[in-house]
């Protein structure tokens, strides 16, 4: 993290738009391989450290992955500091998990990731995300479409879900869908919260998906909205996860002392940010809008 840029070596490029992309020095490959589900790519930086790209898309680097993953749980729990059973799919890095098990008081989380080599190769280069997987016993990793998975869960069990997902094309896409939307409804309680991966709105093809997600989850949950959060390594640099729920508004049922009674110390999230990180540009509140 602390090497000069490096000039002359190895890049990885990635396109966010005609013309506009990302670049990161590759200081290592350290492994690439085609698995039953994707192409999985690990590589370093100097200054970002490890990252990783699944079927070309960078999904997380070790040096911003703190505000996505924080950004994906804590809001959640200050909304409803009760939480104890918790679903997550996909989230193979483990990012998500480890802030889960931060809260002494969740009680069961099931994580569903449908590639097991994701894991498997974060817990090999990403010890700093993937450290939970197989240490905390109240976790439990099981390897299937979440699609599926969800499909045959119960009724009105979970307090939470988190849909930590790539984007939707390929192996995620029904993650994306109204029926999975409705299956995730029904086996929440009914203060049960739904976090999912929601694109972003800068660029206008991640704003089409962003939009599409938008409008479906709205048919399906009486509260629907989305809450944005700097990542300066994906498209625009900025990014949104969704909030729906059949009864908590995110910004004003938030427990602000009980959240902070839990004493977490947090790199990106704090109780100011939450509710402002609902507070959209006028460009994104009118294309979800229209
Ligand atoms: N999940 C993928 C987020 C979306 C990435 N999309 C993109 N870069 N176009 C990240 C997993 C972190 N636990």
């Amino acid at each position: 993290m602390d090497q000069k840029p490096a000039f002359g070596c190895l890049k990885y490029s990635e396109q966010h738009a005609p013309g506009v992309g990302l670049t990161l020095d590759i200081s290592e490959i350290l492994a690439s391989e085609q698995s039953a589900y994707q192409r999985i790519t690990f590589y370093r930086n100097p200054y970002l450290g490890v990252f990783f790209t699944l079927d070309g898309y960078i999904q997380l680097t070790e040096g911003d992955e703190f505000a996505y993953h924080d950004m994906i749980v804590h809001p959640a729990m200050a909304v409803n500091p009760q939480i104890k059973n918790v679903l997550v799919i996909g989230g193979g890095d483990g990012g998500t998990v480890r802030e889960l098990c931060r809260y002494p008081t969740i009680e069961k989380i099931i994580m569903v990731e449908i590639d097991e080599r994701v894991v498997r190769l974060s817990q090999k280069f990403l010890p700093s995300t993937a450290c939970v997987i197989d240490n905390d016993s109240r976790l439990t990793n099981i390897y299937e479409d979440g699609l599926t998975y969800i499909k045959n869960s119960a009724s009105a069990q979970l307090d939470l879900i988190i849909v930590d997902s790539t984007d939707p094309i390929g192996s995620g896409e029904g993650l994306f869908s109204r029926e999975f939307y409705h299956n995730c409804h029904r086996a929440l309680n009914k203060n049960g919260i739904l976090i999912n991966q929601h694109e972003s709105a800068f660029y206008p093809w991640d704003g089409y998906e962003m939009k599409r997600a938008n409008d479906k989850i709205k048919s399906v949950f009486p509260i629907a909205k989305v809450y944005g959060f700097n990542m300066p390594s994906y498209a625009s640099g900025y990014w949104y996860f969704g909030f729906a729920a059949k009864n908590l508004d995110p910004v004003s049922d938030i427990k602000a002392e009980q959240w902070q009674n839990f004493g977490l110390e947090t790199k990106y999230y704090n109780i100011e940010l939450h509710k402002a990180a609902f507070a959209l540009p006028s460009y994104v509140k009118k294309l979800l809008s229209e």
